[in-house]
């Protein structure tokens, strides 16, 4: 599709560079630990060796003696004001400090202010806590054995360790489907726990002023205005009402999902703040960030898939187990408490699916938090993927061949399906073809037959997704009652140009120029000449955030909607000054003209000026306008990726030698920018399949707790990534356009371990759980006799 707009309006369709970047490549960006305000102290944390463990004393007399310690914050401190505990975006509860007993290692046990970061550092090593240790359960399958330890004994009337229980579909149905099944393969798939770890780590400001009795906090957080309410829910019997908090986000160095949730650290600052009256910053370290917030994953799923002997899929059937820690702190829609692994019929045409996930505590750090993920979209394209390359393996079919014989047809949207979604749109067989022409699979496999008689390990793996993407619509979606919609406030001043604010928050995704060019698509206002503004309650509209891929589905539409709104008013004033009536309008991006008469027109910079100095009677002055707009249905960005790996016989490495990624999120609004969140997506899930794992041994200890053992991929691990595209729009988004950010996180880990597994599966291979370390792999080639 051709831009609408000129290069220099720099509408949707247009390349333009990122208005964020010559500050931030140059080092002047303003992220938290960035701020200092006078007076400002600092908070560190004490934290627990043990997973499990009654405190029996906290002894803070030497750290108090330390010149430039003020206090030490306890559980019992924070009891007094019953702030010890906060609920969780699940509607669970978690502690703020401890006043009885540890549930993890790493857990927040104290808080020491100090004058500086250094003293603070010292006044913690100075605090002395006795714990006496409890036994640990890390297995959630142990967790709800009957007779289990029960974990969470502050629930009065808690028996065991189960959170909850979610299904969906038709439990008889696929059970009948799955008997009268031709061929059924099933499997048990494992997706360990892992990290975010975003460049920056989590912190904030919080600043109480007493004579206005107003809280500041600058923080690191995805949804700033959801957090203000949850403070407000959390601290109004303490004086703290919505109107007088004020969150801010300023630049954050990556969120990812690790930062939607509240964390203890951010609540400590607040009350620590509020308590001493002076600001407060608290800013983590890179092991306690690793080592206490920010968990994705850690499902344990059983997949049954039903088939054809002509490999018709006829049924799905999904048990997971999923390991939350401690507490239920996950960040999903309410009424979702395991996100929207439903979607994870996939691409497919399936008549017959059942899933059903139950929750369990164990003694690991709040999990289920997010990781690029879309609300467990990943675990859910994850399971079918996989399962579907399992039966192409059973049936000796080709992977290929199996996906397009059972891909909803292009003619069958909006399609139902089995769980309960309505696809928006799509067209996965022109995906799926795009990527094998460019990446040439059939002399792949030809390549892969000789290269088999040499003893060479070569493997060919797919993976075609279906993404989930845009919460709302607000019937369905809501996060602790608050409903999920997305907010746009446009603001057009005298001289022609721009502010334009949104209720979501930019973490390195391009808010500041894709909002900018929605705009100028919109009303031809150069996007150079809009300035967007996220992330500070106290001037931004309400809105939940930015998470879920949901920014340009929700606040994208919402901009495009107050954009149309204020082109609505400019028509009038255009009208009065052509001295025509509106019907005789024409409107081109940028300007109106009068129908048969082009040379009479006016400019939106000229009917903007007018709207202040020259409006037509008895029309309000100015032009502005807000819109909250509620999505009528999610959007499903998809793609099909196909990967080619080679396996080192020796070590049992696995390189990517070559990754094509061919995505659809609709009509795009800056292509450079698109194709930077799919590059970085796709490093961000090769990382889990081939590196990134979080364990705990028998006793809770945290296997991976820094970046010695958790491995982030690099440039040097980094393949050359080949992306393309196809454009199916939304029907229901008013730009056509759906989510992108999480789709090759989603999408890519599947493609990888289908291609080891290929690259194996004359072995007698048939699964291999993430990450696919080389000694993981080298042990199989060892077992399967093929170890150079
Ligand atoms: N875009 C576009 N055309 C489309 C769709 C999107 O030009 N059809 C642009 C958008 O305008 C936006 C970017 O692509 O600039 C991503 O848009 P969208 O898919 O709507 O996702 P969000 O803006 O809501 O970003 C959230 C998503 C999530 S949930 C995670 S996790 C993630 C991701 O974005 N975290 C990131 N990408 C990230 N990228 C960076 N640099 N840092 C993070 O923390
Ligand atoms: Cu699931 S990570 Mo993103 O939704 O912020």
């Amino acid at each position: 599709m051709a831009p609408k707009t000129t290069a220099d309006v720099g509408g949707m369709g247009h390349s333009i560079r990122r208005k964020e970047d010559p500050r931030l490549i140059r080092g002047q960006g303003n992220f938290v630990d960035d701020i200092t305000l006078p007076g400002m102290l600092y908070m560190d944390i004490v934290r627990t060796p043990y997973a499990h463990a009654k405190i029996t004393a906290i002894n803070s007399e030497e750290a108090l003696k330390i010149p430039g310690v003020l206090a030490v914050i306890t559980g019992a401190d924070l009891a007094k004001y019953n702030l010890h505990w906060m609920p969780t975006l699940m509607s669970d509860t978690q502690m703020v400090l401890p006043t009885e007993k540890v549930m993890y290692q790493s857990q927040e046990v104290a808080a020491v202010i100090a004058t500086s970061r250094y003293v603070a550092a010292d006044g913690v090593e100075a605090v002395s806590v006795d714990y006496e240790p409890l036994p640990v359960i890390v297995d959630p399958f142990k967790a709800l054995e009957p007779g289990a330890q029960v974990l969470r004994t502050d629930k009065k009337d808690k028996k065991d360790n189960h959170i909850f229980h979610w299904e969906a579909g038709d439990r008889a149905g696929t059970e009948k489907a799955l008997k009268e099944a031709e061929v059924v393969v099933s499997q048990d798939l494992y997706l360990p726990r892992i990290h975010v770890a975003s460049i920056e780590t989590c912190g904030c400001i919080a600043d109480f002023d007493k004579v206005r009795g107003k809280l500041t906090v600058y923080m690191t957080t995805q949804a700033p205005h959801a957090i203000r309410t949850v403070f407000a829910l959390v601290a109004g019997h303490v004086g703290l009402s919505e109107e007088r908090i004020r969150i801010v986000s300023p630049d954050i160095g990556g969120g990812f999902g690790g930062k939607v949730p509240v964390y203890p650290g951010y609540v400590i600052a607040v009350a620590a703040s509020v308590l001493i009256g002076k600001p407060v910053k608290w800013i983590e370290d890179r092991m306690e960030n690793l080592q206490a917030d920010s968990f994705a994953r850690d499902y344990h799923i059983k997949a049954e898939l039903g088939a054809k002997k002509d490999g018709r899929m006829t049924a799905l059937r999904i048990k997971t187990l999923a390991d939350h820690g401690y507490a239920d702190a996950a960040a999903n829609p309410s009424k979702f408490p395991a996100g929207l692994f439903s979607i994870c019929t996939g691409s497919y045409d399936m008549p017959h699916a059942f899933v059903e996930v139950d929750g369990a505590y164990t003694n690991k750090p709040p999990g289920g938090v997010a990781y690029r993920c879309s609300f467990r979209v990943t675990e859910a394209v994850h399971a079918i993927e996989r399962m579907t390359d399992r039966l192409a393996q059973e049936l000796k079919m080709d992977p290929a061949e199996l996906r397009l014989k059972n891909f909803i047809p292009a003619d069958k949207f909006p399609y139902h399906s089995a769980l309960g979604w309505e696809y928006d749109s799509g067209n996965y067989q022109a995906a799926l073809r795009k990527a094998m022409d460019k990446i040439g699979y059939q002399a792949l496999r030809k390549e892969q037959v000789e290269k088999r008689k040499r003893g060479e390990l070569m493997g060919i793996g797919i993976s075609s997704f279906t993404e989930i993407v845009g919460a709302g619509p607000s019937k369905h979606f809501d996060i602790l009652g608050i409903k999920m919609f997305d907010s746009a406030e446009i603001r057009i001043h005298p001289t022609g140009k721009a502010t334009a604010r949104f209720g979501t928050k930019s973490q390195g995704q391009g808010h500041e120029t894709t909002y900018a060019q929605i705009v100028a698509e919109e009303l031809g206002i150069p996007a150079k000449d809009v300035e967007v503004e996220e992330g500070d309650t106290d001037t931004a509209p309400y809105g939940l955030g930015t998470y879920a891929s949901r920014s340009t589905p929700t606040a994208g539409a919402a901009g495009a909607m107050a954009a149309r709104k204020i082109r609505e008013k400019a028509k009038k004033i255009a009208a009065h000054l052509l001295e025509v009536s509106e019907e005789d309008l024409v409107w081109e991006p940028g300007k109106f003209s009068v129908k048969g008469a082009p040379q009479k027109s006016k400019t939106i910079q000229e009917i903007t000026f007018a709207a202040y100095t020259n409006h037509p009677q008895g029309m309000e002055a100015g032009l502005e306008a807000v819109s909250y707009y509620d999505p009528p249905n999610l959007t499903f960005p998809f793609g099909s990726y196909i990967c080619v790996v080679d396996i080192d016989r020796g070590t049992g490495e696995v390189k990517i030698r070559r990754f094509v990624a061919v995505d659809d999120c609709g009509n795009i609004i800056n292509p450079m920018i698109v194709e930077g969140q799919i590059h970085g997506g796709l490093t961000m899930g090769m990382a889990p399949a081939l590196l990134e794992e979080i364990s705990y041994d028998e006793g809770g200890n945290m296997q991976g707790g820094s970046f010695m053992d958790y491995l982030v991929p690099t440039a040097v691990e980094t393949p050359k990534w080949e992306t393309d595209k196809t454009v199916t729009p939304s029907p229901h988004h008013p730009l056509g356009a759906k989510g992108v950010g999480e789709s090759a996180t989603v999408g890519a880990p599947p493609a990888i371990v289908n291609a080891v597994v290929d690259a194996l599966a004359h072995l007698g291979v048939r699964h291999i759980d993430i990450p696919m370390t080389p000694e993981k792999v080298w042990r199989i080639l060892k077992e399967k006799g093929v170890a150079e």
